[in-house]
Order: structure tokens, then C-alpha cells, then sequence
């Protein structure tokens, strides 16, 4: 299923122009292994700066969640940030990390359980974009999201705005949503985060293509694509490329794609957000902004968000 859906997903993003193709397929295990790496990265200041703010709102997020409630993260990854959330709110009954990389969400999920003896944990393996229904027996819990990493700016404006009012639909009546967004700041510091001086960026970039050699019998030769990380000042992002170094001709789940030197495939977009653009996107999918937390520079954000 995987394998068909990446091969459809492949050639219609080299088909099209310019080229591209979700960063949802960037999540493999190496894939989930190397963004993991990007985080400890010292250019790389999101997730710094996220964890710090969580630690410093924790507490006041955990009173407004309540008794019981039920924590569902979408994109949970290793489940780190959700620690911090967990140590402050003991009174949550049940955690459900959603991931489409199985092999991450199965290890995060077996390290929560194991610390967190009194919460039930129900992982699942799924696409966020295309959600299916929670499971029936979750409890009568307050349902609260969690999205934190600004994954969200990942998200073209028309899937984030479908997305968050699914989740709002989908975590019903009296739901909470707690959303981590990165915040526009010079450029120097957005590219270096995406531009990292030991390559751990590139290689996750060029991970995409490693996963359509294996996968899909595709040869792209690795060295003949340069990764490239740049502003886009009028979308308000990051954009992440692979930029063909030559003229070459590449063939992916048996079809030959032309790459003239210089042809790129866009990859990645990470939006980034103002408090004014991030009250726009949430206010049209029908959640109402209850508290808006900054970190320190290099500017991250947290908003509470209410049905
Ligand atoms: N929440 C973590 C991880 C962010 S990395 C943090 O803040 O550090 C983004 C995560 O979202 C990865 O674990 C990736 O596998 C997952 N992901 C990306 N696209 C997804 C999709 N469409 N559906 C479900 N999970 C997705
Ligand atoms: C998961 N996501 C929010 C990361 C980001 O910053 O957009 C993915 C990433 N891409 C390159 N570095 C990190």
C-alpha cells in the first residue's frame, strides 16, 4: 500500500511543474532517525525553543485540559515534547499518538507506556491528511489535540485549513487544541535551520530519493542532486529542494524522467507564522485562540486553541 501510494505520489510530482512531492514521504525509519538528528542540531532552534516554552506553560496547559482527559498527537515522532506534557498533567487517562512512520511511532509508543505506568496508550499508524475515525472506545474524556513542531507549516494553507477543521469535527464538543508554530524572523536564522553546516539536513532531503531507489527500483544517482534551502519572502517560507547538479535522465517505478542541470524538485515547504496569520488560519477553521505563549529569540509559539 505504501510502496503503490509512493510510487503514484512520485510520478505525478515529477510529472508536474514545477516538480514536487509531499514532505510526508520524507518518514521512513531513517527518515524519522535523521529529523530526530536535525534536532539536537545547534542551527536547528525550533524544537529548543518549543520544549523550553512547553516546560514554562506546561503547568497552565495541564489546568485547562482538566481531569481525564484524553491527549491525541498528530506527527508525535519520538514523543519527546509530549513527555513535558505528560510530567505536568498526571490527571490525563489516555494517549493516542498518531504517526505514518510505524517504526517511530511503535519505539515512542513503547517508551511512554513504560514510563508512564497509569496512562493508557493507544498508538496509531496513520496519515494525518487523510485521518481515519478515532477509535470508538476511547472514554468520555475532553479530547484535546496536540501538534506541536510547527509540522502545521508543512501543510500547504488549503490541507492545514482542512485539517484543523476535521480535527475540530473529530474531537467534538468542548475539545482543546494545543499548536506549535514557528514565527517569521531574518532570514539568516530560517536558512541555517534548514542549512545545517554537517549535512544532516541534505542527507534527510536526499532521503526521499534513497527511499525511491529502494522502493520503487529507482536510480537516482545520490551526488548528482544538491540540496538547497531558501526564504520564500512572498509565502511567508522555507522551501527545501533538490536541484539536479547535471543533465541527466533518472527512471522511477519504470518511467524515465527527464532532469536538465539545474531542474529541481520542491520537497519541502515550512511555513512560517505571525500571530496575525496564525489567528487567520485557526479563526477559519473554527477554533478560537485562548492563550498565545512566545519563546524567547529565536521566536517560537504555543496557542491554546478552543472549539
Ligand atoms: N512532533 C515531533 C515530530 C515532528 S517531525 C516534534 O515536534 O519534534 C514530523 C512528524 O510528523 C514525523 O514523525 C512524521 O513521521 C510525522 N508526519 C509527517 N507527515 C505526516 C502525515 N501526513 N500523517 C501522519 N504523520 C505525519
Ligand atoms: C517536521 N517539520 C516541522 C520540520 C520543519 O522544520 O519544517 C521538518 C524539517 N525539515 C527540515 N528540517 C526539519
Amino acid at each position: 500500500l505504501t510502496r503503490d501510494s509512493f510510487a503514484t505520489a512520485m510520478v505525478e510530482g515529477l510529472s508536474a511543474r514545477p516538480r514536487q512531492i509531499s514532505p510526508k514521504w520524507f518518514y521512513d525509519a531513517e527518515g524519522s532517525r535523521l529529523f530526530d538528528e536535525i534536532t539536537r542540531l545547534p542551527e536547528y532552534y525550533p524544537t529548543r525553543q518549543e520544549a523550553a516554552l512547553l516546560r514554562a506553560t506546561a503547568p497552565r496547559l495541564a489546568v485547562a485540559m482538566g481531569p481525564g482527559a484524553i491527549l491525541i498527537e498528530f506527527g508525535s515522532g519520538a514523543s519527546e515534547k509530549t513527555r513535558i506534557l505528560l510530567d505536568a498533567a498526571p490527571q490525563l487517562s489516555t494517549y493516542v499518538p498518531i504517526d505514518i512512520s510505524p517504526e517511530a511511532l511503535g519505539e515512542a509508543a513503547a517508551g511512554i507506556e513504560a514510563a508512564y505506568p497509569g496512562l493508557v496508550v493507544r498508538p496509531m499508524v496513520a496519515d494525518f491528511l487523510n485521518m481515519p475515525p478515532l477509535p470508538a472506545d476511547l472514554g468520555p474524556g475532553r479530547r484535546v489535540g496536540f501538534f506541536p513542531g510547527s509540522t502545521i507549516g508543512n501543510l500547504s494553507r488549503q490541507e492545514a485549513q482542512t485539517f484543523l477543521g476535521r480535527a475540530r469535527e473529530q474531537l467534538g464538543q468542548g475539545a482543546l487544541f494545543i499548536l506549535g508554530v514557528d514565527l517569521v524572523k531574518d532570514p539568516q536564522t530560517l536558512v541555517a535551520a534548514y542549512d545545517d553546516a554537517a549535512g544532516v539536513t541534505a542527507a534527510f532531503n536526499r532521503n526521499l530519493l534513497v527511499r525511491a531507489n529502494a522502493l520503487l527500483g529507482a536510480d537516482f544517482d545520490l551526488s548528482a542532486f544538491a540540496h538547497r534551502a531558501l526564504w520564500n519572502a512572498d509565502e511567508s517560507r522555507i522551501e527545501m529542494h533538490l536541484v539536479s547538479n547535471v543533465d541527466q535522465v533518472v527512471t522511477v517505478a519504470g518511467r524515465r524522467f527527464d532532469f536538465p542541470a539545474g531542474e529541481t524538485i520542491h520537497t519541502e515547504s515550512s511555513r512560517k507564522f505571525t500571530s496575525a496569520s496564525l489567528g487567520a488560519m485557526t479563526a477559519l477553521a473554527g477554533w478560537r485562540i485562548v492563550d498565545l505563549f512566545e519563546s524567547d529569540e529565536p521566536k517560537v509559539a504555543l496557542a491554546l486553541l478552543e472549539a
